[in-house]
């Protein structure tokens, strides 16, 4: 099997802090795969439910947001599917097994672009439980004059806030005034290379003051066992699903399987 030689340290780092960076997790040839297919979807457009940002362009300056690109492409499909990132994913959590939840290309244009404010991903959700984690998967170098990633350590550990609105968005900060500030990790990467962070994880990324446009891949993925709450959000509203479901099937792939 292809496998990626996550360490017990790597997880110990995780659990404690809420995510990790992990070098080099795709091939070059991958690398180079991956970006073909990611610059053959940036130059379409699709309506709203698949371009959460296309309507508003405020939205585009945080970035591109192109969503469930697996069910369209199968260049992308395979890496969204991929059983060397997800074996990571299930082996940071702990679980046995890790659906998808979904993929999405996050591009941050050059030019007037805007940051990617600090939030955690799991209240824009609509399922159950804690257990989900992201890849963020370099397609560009990043460091800060790009807007690479950053990570509040420990902040997975706060609890579950409100979903913060990406283009106006409140301070988190202030909705945990008991907290010690604590400094971000700056996640410099190089193309090829990703982080993982829990979906509880306080996280942010600069605005991209270069020439060329930054392009991240993420997966998501919850352990298996997760119900649909009947919250709103766009990978659910349209599909009939009742509160309290199972997210299971097709659309809700299992990628992972352990002991
Ligand atoms: O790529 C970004 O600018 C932000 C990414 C993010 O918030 C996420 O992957 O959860």
């Amino acid at each position: 099997m292809d496998v990626y030689p996550l360490t017990e340290q790597q997880i110990a780092f995780f659990r404690e802090n809420g995510f990790v960076q992990l070098d080099n997790v795709l091939t070059p040839d991958e690398l180079e795969e991956l970006r073909r297919a990611a610059d053959e979807v940036l130059a379409q457009r699709y309506d709203v439910h698949i371009e959460l940002s296309a309507a508003n362009p405020d939205y585009e300056k945080v970035f591109v947001q192109k969503l469930n690109l697996w069910l369209l492409h199968d260049g992308i499909r395979k890496y969204t599917l991929h059983p060397r990132l997800a074996e990571i994913a299930r082996r940071l959590l702990g679980v046995r097994r890790v659906r998808l939840w979904h993929d999405h290309l996050l591009t941050k244009m050059p030019g007037d672009s805007k940051p990617s404010p600090w939030h955690q991903d799991r209240p824009y959700w609509s399922m159950s439980g804690y257990d989900q984690i992201s890849c963020w998967l370099a397609l560009d170098d990043v460091d800060e004059h790009n807007g690479c990633m950053q990570f509040i350590p420990g902040s997975h550990l706060w609890g579950e806030l409100e979903p913060i609105d990406l283009v106006h968005p409140k301070d988190i900060f202030a909705l945990v005034p008991d907290k010690e500030p604590r400094e971000p990790y700056i996640a410099r990467l190089k193309a090829g290379s990703c982080t993982f962070h829990h979906g509880l994880t306080f996280h942010y990324a600069g605005a991209n003051h270069s020439d060329r446009p930054r392009r991240a891949f993420v997966i998501i993925y919850m352990a298996d066992g997760a119900r649909y709450t009947g919250k709103p959000h766009v990978i659910t509203d349209r599909l009939s699903l009742q509160p309290g479901q199972l997210f299971e099937g097709e659309l809700y792939p299992i990628l992972a399987e352990g002991d």
